[in-house]
């Protein structure tokens, strides 16, 4: 296995080039798909996994990875997510030159904001040459996945890259109008690159599959700034690093791939992009298999996240002998199951659930309370969000639109207290 043997070779230099790399995080895109869950946060701020944000990923990627100087740009409806991350990412030590640093768009060069995702890094070109790194690692805030940034370094290393871009295979209807695809030498080179086509190109030998950028890129940092300088000086351009960079970049340098796998080369490597109320339920769902691909207890690649210090959960069997129980499911710190039914869901922190109701196939974020008597089947509950008692959701399409509700392409119903605040 050739990832296993590059660890091998590069021990300890992998570490060392670690140490070497500034991560930037771009967290800053709107998540329009997301609908009113990015109304009052941006995407990576949402809340994944029963008890973790989608920003926990990738930050805790670059922890595990020993990538610990980290800034994460910030532009969008980024209130929610920098009190998280100061709540959340004290674990880098200052003392030892590891931080987490927020770089919000404040017209470092000039009078825009962030224009595209090149631009969020040109705008922060003094701080990050400031720290020294050789390598930039620049991650998108979007995604949900283990990856040990370390081996895509060495290989960026060992190539000679001016620059690497991760991909994985994905099927072409995938892809299609949503990813970056390239094209690929034998030599792992990067020949073509477009982004989002509506129509991919496959992969030669693989009908219906094509090649998608993950939307992670390494680069040399002399390389990257004059890269930027050239972008920013051009009136046509985006400014965005799939748009723009690296289509200019490819034809003469040495652009390579980097093919993201599972540390088990049999599997399809696990990787999430939840931009969608159909895609986070989904992969919500799949985390409560009994035999998760993606399994957040295996605790040598831990995924940490910022907890409140809460009382365990508390499941109540009341006077009537009605069974507080949840089965298939997770439930996190602070809740209280009293007297209701909950199969195959996720409960966050703190929310609590009243006698007879049945929660199935649901998501029930931090905070919410699901009054007596309720039924909820495949339904998304914002924060803090109080469903009065009584409430079916999820059982008839029409009535929770009459409700107010989103339901999705998918049939997912998506419920936020202003939802029901307008209910009156
Ligand atoms: P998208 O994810 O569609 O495609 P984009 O919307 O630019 O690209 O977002 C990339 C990341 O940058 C996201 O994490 C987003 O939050 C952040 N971002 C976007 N605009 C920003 C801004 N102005 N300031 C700061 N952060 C910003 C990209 C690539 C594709 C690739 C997919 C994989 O362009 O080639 O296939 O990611 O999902
Ligand atoms: P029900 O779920 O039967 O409709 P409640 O939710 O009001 O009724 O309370 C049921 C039980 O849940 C309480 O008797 C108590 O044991 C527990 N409980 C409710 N609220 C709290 C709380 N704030 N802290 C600790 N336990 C609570």
């Amino acid at each position: 296995n050739r990832i296993l043997r590059m660890l091998h070779n590069y021990d300890r230099h992998i570490s060392l080039l670690t140490k070497n790399t500034y991560a930037i995080i771009l967290a800053g895109g709107k998540g329009s798909r997301l609908f009113e869950l990015t109304k009052w946060r941006a995407k990576p701020a949402v809340y994944f996994g029963g008890m973790f944000r989608i920003i926990d990923f990738p930050l805790s990627n670059c922890f595990n990875s020993g990538v610990c100087r980290v800034g994460v740009a910030t532009q969008y409806k980024s209130h929610s997510l920098i009190r998280h991350i100061n709540r959340g990412w004290g674990q880098f030590k200052a003392d030892l030159s590891e931080f987490v640093e927020i770089l919000p768009a404040s017209q470092q060069k000039g009078d825009d904001w962030y224009l595209g995702t090149a631009d969020a890094v040109s705008q922060n070109a003094n701080i990050i040459r400031e720290t020294g790194a050789k390598y930039v690692l620049i991650l998108s805030g979007d995604h949900v996945y283990r990856m040990d940034y370390g081996v895509l370094i060495a290989q960026h290393v060992e190539n000679n890259a001016d620059m690497t871009v991760c991909c994985l295979e994905t099927t072409v209807e995938e892809a299609a109008g949503r990813f970056g695809v390239m094209t690929i030498d034998e030599n792992n080179r990067v020949v073509e690159f477009n982004e989002k086509p509506a129509a991919p190109k496959e992969i030669p030998g693989k009908p219906g599959l094509c090649l998608a950028s993950m939307g992670n890129y390494v680069f040399d940092v002399d390389f990257l700034f004059e890269q930027l300088e050239k972008d920013g000086i051009n009136n046509t351009s985006s400014h965005d690093f799939g748009n723009d960079i690296i289509p200019s970049i490819i034809d003469n340098h040495n652009i390579c791939a980097f093919a993201f796998a599972d540390p088990d080369s049999s599997k399809k490597p696990y990787w999430r992009d939840v931009g969608t109320l159909d895609s986070l339920w989904e992969a919500n769902m799949e985390l409560i298999e009994p035999e998760p691909q993606f399994n957040l207890y295996d605790r040598s690649w831990p995924i940490m996240t910022y907890q409140e210090q809460l009382p365990p959960a508390k499941f109540i069997f009341d006077d009537d002998y009605r069974r507080g129980t949840a089965l298939d499911s997770t439930v996190s710190s602070g809740c209280i199951i009293s007297g209701s039914t909950i199969r195959k869901s996720l409960l966050y922190s703190s929310v609590h659930t009243h006698s007879h109701s049945l929660i199935e196939y649901s998501v029930l974020m931090r905070g919410c309370d699901i009054g007596e008597h309720c039924k909820l089947r495949r339904v998304i509950v914002d924060t803090e969000c109080h469903i009065p008692a009584g409430m079916t959701i999820g059982y008839d399409r029409e009535q929770d639109i009459a409700n107010g509700f989103r339901v999705s392409d998918k049939g997912i119903t998506l419920v936020t207290k202003e939802m029901i605040a307008a209910l009156g």
